[in-house]
């Protein structure tokens, strides 16, 4: 058999990696019985698209971000809120692996006839314009694309921008067009993509992860003999610590790919300038919860607890 899997990002990215070494552990543990057709973006649709046919059936596997997904899935757009998880990415990584909390979305997911796998973390999101983004002010009549759910255009209308959602592949022609300002996206996609060649500064505020969820057809993965559930359960857990550490690698060596290639400024936020951000994008809480009804309050209040659990006791 063939599993076909769909990825919201191109050759090259942490989702393409990740699907290279589920698949080299499927198709090994299956002496070859079962073999994984991997989709890069650009082959098949857009996010949302790529969702549409996981619930359909037709791909079997596929990557959904939260910042598009939200709209579908509510509960998923806690992932898309500033400044909510740790600063500590190992601390994210642990929770985001948590059965209690993949636990927690089970039943949005299966609503949508989707099965939740696992949330991947694929760093920080990184601003990018043409003028340092150093306080909610300087977000002042930005025109600043986000993913396409109503909750990512709500982080940055608190900091005073436009929200312009759009699908990623159409960023890079929007920025050059000038028909957007400025963008977020970790690191290695802003290389892959190429933002950097039509922008001038790259903030760095560190204000959420990027975060996806791998899903599947709920109906395919019920349906699935014992056996390949389960390794397919197992190859998901192998490859997660890999993932992480492919997005950090990714990360760091692209940075360093935009530094030689480009005279993109690069700035740093300080604790202080970071904080009046944090304030600034506290009450979108209230509007996720508004969105996300009582399930979605919940989830939310069980990532901060679990944050707080997680994080040594700051010093007196
Ligand atoms: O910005 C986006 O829309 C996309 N960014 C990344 C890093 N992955 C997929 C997502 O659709």
């Amino acid at each position: 058999v063939t599993w076909r899997f769909a990825l919201e990002e191109i050759e090259g990215s942490v989702q393409h990696q990740y699907a290279l070494e589920l698949k080299e552990r499927i198709e090994e543990i299956s002496d070859g019985n079962i073999l994984i057709d991997i989709f890069p973006y650009g082959s098949i649709g857009t996010s949302i698209q790529l969702t549409d046919l996981a619930r359909e059936g037709s791909v079997h596997l596929a990557f959904a971000s939260p910042g598009h997904l939200a709209d579908v899935i509510p509960e998923t757009g806690v992932f898309t809120l500033h400044y909510l998880l740790s600063d500590d990415e190992t601390v994210n990584r642990d929770i985001l692996a948590s059965d209690a909390l993949v636990q927690q979305f089970s039943e949005p997911y299966a609503e949508q006839d989707l099965k939740l796998l696992a949330f991947v973390p694929e760093g920080w999101m990184v601003w990018t314009a043409n003028r340092p983004l150093k306080t909610p002010a300087d977000f002042e009549g930005l025109a600043f694309r986000t993913m396409t759910s109503q909750i990512a255009a709500e982080a940055y209308k608190a900091y005073g921008a436009t929200p312009t959602p759009a699908p990623f592949s159409q960023v890079y022609s929007d920025l050059q067009l000038r028909r957007i300002d400025g963008q977020a996206n970790p690191v290695f996609a802003i290389e892959e993509m190429g933002f950097y060649e039509v922008q001038s500064t790259m903030t760095f505020a560190r204000p959420a992860q990027f975060v996806t969820s791998v899903v599947s057809n709920k109906a395919w993965f019920d349906a699935l003999p014992g056996d390949q559930k389960l390794w397919l359960e197992n190859a998901l857990d192998e490859v997660a610590p890999l993932a992480y550490n492919v997005q950090a690698e990714l990360n760091a060596s692209r940075l360093e790919t935009i530094r030689q290639n480009s005279n993109v400024q690069i700035i740093e936020l300080t604790e202080q300038q970071r904080e009046r951000f944090r304030e600034a994008s506290l009450p979108v809480r209230e509007t996720y919860a508004r969105i996300a009804g009582k399930r979605g309050q919940a989830i939310l209040d069980q990532l901060i607890e679990m944050v707080k659990e997680a994080e040594p006791e700051a010093p007196d």
